[in-house]
C-alpha cells in the first residue's frame, strides 16, 4: 500500500509548513550525519542582478571515505564542489583558476550559454592558467544543473577525482510553495585500502572492465557523505533536487512503501506534478522531488535500486544489490499541516515537429557513435541558428548509453514508438539498449560547435563523442 498522499490544489495556497532548519539535536539511535548541503560559492558581486565568483581547481587531501585520506582534485577545497546559486536573468562571472597538473575546463551542464563559455574540450585550460566563464541565466530556465570537467579524453578520471558541483537557476516566480530544500549530490566512487581513488591500470583487467561498463564504485555518496540523515517533520514536505553526478552509475531511487511527488526534470519544473514510486536517473541527469514526512519518530530510507544497465558480460557481481542512500527520520516534533501543491506548475509549448528541417539518425554502438570515434576536427552535424530539428538516436547494443547534448534543452518526442507521457525540458535521455527515442531541439542562439556525447563518462573519454556545428 501506498502511504503518501500529497495535497494538490489548481490554486496556489500559503504554505504552512515551516521552514526548518537542520542544526536539530542528533539522534543516537541514527547511523550517519546529517545531511548538509553544499557550500555556496561566494558572490563578490555589489551590482544587481549579477554574481561573481572565485572558483579553484586544485589538488588537495581529503577524507572521503570515512577512516581514510585520499589525494582528491577538489574546487575550491570541496567535494562536491560549491553550488551556484543564481536567478534567472543573473549575469554570471566565474573567475575560473586551473592549478591541477592538468588541462581541464569548467562545463556548465545543462545551461544555454555562449559556446566559448561552454568548457567543452574546444576551450582547454592548461594547468596554471586562469579564464573567466561569462553567461547571462536566460528567463525560463529556473532548475538544477551541474558542473564539471570536460576536457578531452579526461572527464572520467577529473570526475572520480572529485570535481563536480550543483548549479541551482531560481526562478523569479516560483509555483511551488515556500518548502525546506535539500540539494542531494549522488555519486559513488571507488578506494585501495590506504584511501588512494582506485584508477586501476588502464591495460589491467579491471581497467578494461572499467572501460568497458563505465567506472563504478561500491561507496555511494549524497553530498560527499555516505548514508546520511535527513530529519523533516510529520506533514511536512520537502523539496529535494536530485542530481547524478557519477561517471557511470545510473541511480534508480525510491522511498520503500512512499510516492513521491515529481515536479522537476533537467531543464525546469514539469507542467504538472507526477505521482511516482522511484525515479531512474541517468548519469547526469537532474530530478526535482516533493518528499513528505512520515508518521512521528519514524524512519525510513532512500534507496538505490538495482538497475541493469550492463551487457551481461560484463555486468558487476552486485548489480541487482539494493543499497541505501540516506536516511529519512521523520521527527517527534508536533505534526504540521501539509502544503498544498498547486496541480499546475508551468507552461511547456511542445516544439512544433512539423517545422524540423532534418531529422537526424544517431546510431549508438559500443564506444561509437555513427561508426566514428570522436574527432574534435570533424563536424558530424552542421546546422544553423533558428533551425528545429528531429534527432532519432538508436542504440544498437546490449549496454545502455545516456545521451547528452550540449548547449540546447530538447523535449522527448516518443520511446521506442511510444509517445512520452508529459512535456518536459532535457538534457540527458537514457537510451536503454537494443532501443530507439526521438527528440526534437531548436537551437534559438548561440551559434558554435557543440558536442553531443554518450555520458558514460568511459564511453566519451574513449571517444564516444560527435560535434554539432550550429552556424551563424
Ligand atoms: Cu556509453
Amino acid at each position: 500500500m501506498l502511504l503518501t498522499v500529497f495535497v494538490l490544489s489548481a490554486t496556489l495556497v500559503a504554505p504552512s509548513s515551516p521552514r526548518e532548519t537542520f542544526a536539530a539535536r542528533a539522534n543516537p539511535s541514527a547511523t550517519g550525519d546529517l545531511a548538509s548541503n553544499p557550500p555556496l560559492l561566494v558572490n563578490i558581486s555589489k551590482l544587481p542582478r549579477t554574481v561573481e565568483v572565485n572558483l579553484t581547481a586544485a589538488v588537495t587531501k581529503l577524507s572521503l571515505q570515512p577512516g581514510v585520506v585520499s589525494e582528491v582534485f577538489a574546487y575550491n577545497g570541496h567535494v562536491p564542489g560549491p553550488t551556484l546559486d543564481v536567478r534567472e536573468g543573473d549575469r554570471v562571472i566565474i573567475h575560473f583558476k586551473n592549478e591541477l597538473p592538468e588541462p581541464t575546463t569548467v562545463h556548465w551542464h545543462g545551461i544555454h550559454l555562449p559556446f566559448e563559455s561552454d568548457g567543452s574540450p574546444f576551450h582547454p585550460i592548461k594547468p596554471g592558467e586562469s579564464k573567466d566563464y561569462v553567461f547571462t541565466v536566460r528567463p525560463g530556465t529556473a532548475g538544477t544543473y551541474w558542473y564539471h570537467p570536460h576536457p578531452d579524453h579526461r572527464t572520467g578520471f577529473a570526475i572520480g577525482k572529485g570535481l563536480f558541483g550543483a548549479i541551482v537557476v531560481h526562478a523569479a516566480d516560483d509555483p511551488l510553495p515556500r518548502l525546506t530544500e535539500k540539494l542531494l549530490v549522488l555519486s559513488d566512487n571507488r578506494f585501495l585500502q590506504d584511501g588512494t581513488i582506485d584508477f586501476p591500470d588502464p591495460a589491467s583487467h579491471h581497467g578494461g572492465i572499467d572501460e568497458e561498463n563505465g567506472r563504478e564504485g561500491p561507496v555511494l555518496f549524497v553530498n560527499g557523505q555516505v548514508l546520511p540523515r535527513i530529519q523533516i517533520r510529520s506533514g511536512e514536505v520537502q523539496r529535494w533536487r536530485v542530481v547524478n553526478s557519477s561517471a557511470g552509475r545510473i541511480f534508480r531511487i525510491a522511498i520503500p512503501g512512499q510516492t513521491m511527488l515529481q515536479v522537476g526534470t533537467d531543464g525546469g519544473l514539469l507542467e504538472k506534478p507526477v505521482e511516482v514510486k522511484e525515479v531512474l536517473l541517468t548519469t547526469g541527469e537532474r530530478v526535482e522531488l516533493l518528499v513528505r514526512g512520515g508518521a512521528r519518530g519514524s524512519s525510513t530510507v532512500l534507496q538505490n535500486l538495482p538497475y541493469d544497465r550492463y551487457s551481461p558480460q560484463t555486468r558487476p557481481a552486485d548489480w541487482n544489490v539494493t543499497r541505501d542512500l540516506l536516511t529519512l527520520e521523520t521527527t517527534n516534533l508536533p505534526p504540521v499541516t501539509p502544503p498544498v501543491i498547486p496541480a499546475t506548475l508551468t507552461k511547456i509549448v511542445p516544439l512544433d515537429t512539423t517545422k524540423a528541417t532534418a531529422v537526424r539518425t544517431i546510431i549508438f554502438g559500443q564506444g561509437i557513435i555513427n561508426g566514428h570515434t570522436m574527432d574534435m576536427a570533424r563536424v558530424d552535424v552542421s546546422t544553423h541558428v533558428g533551425a528545429t530539428e528531429i534527432w532519432e538516436i538508436t542504440n544498437i547494443v546490449g549496454m545502455d548509453h545516456p545521451f547528452h547534448l550540449h548547449g540546447f534543452q530538447f523535449q522527448v518526442l516518443d520511446r521506442d514508438g511510444v509517445k512520452e507521457p508529459y512535456l518536459a525540458w532535457k538534457d540527458m535521455l537514457n537510451i536503454p539498449k537494443h532501443s530507439t527515442a526521438r527528440i526534437i531541439v531548436r537551437y534559438d542562439d548561440y551559434p558554435g560547435k557543440w558536442m553531443f556525447h554518450c555520458h558514460i563518462l568511459d564511453h566519451e573519454d574513449h571517444g564516444m563523442m560527435g560535434v554539432l556545428e550550429v552556424k551563424p
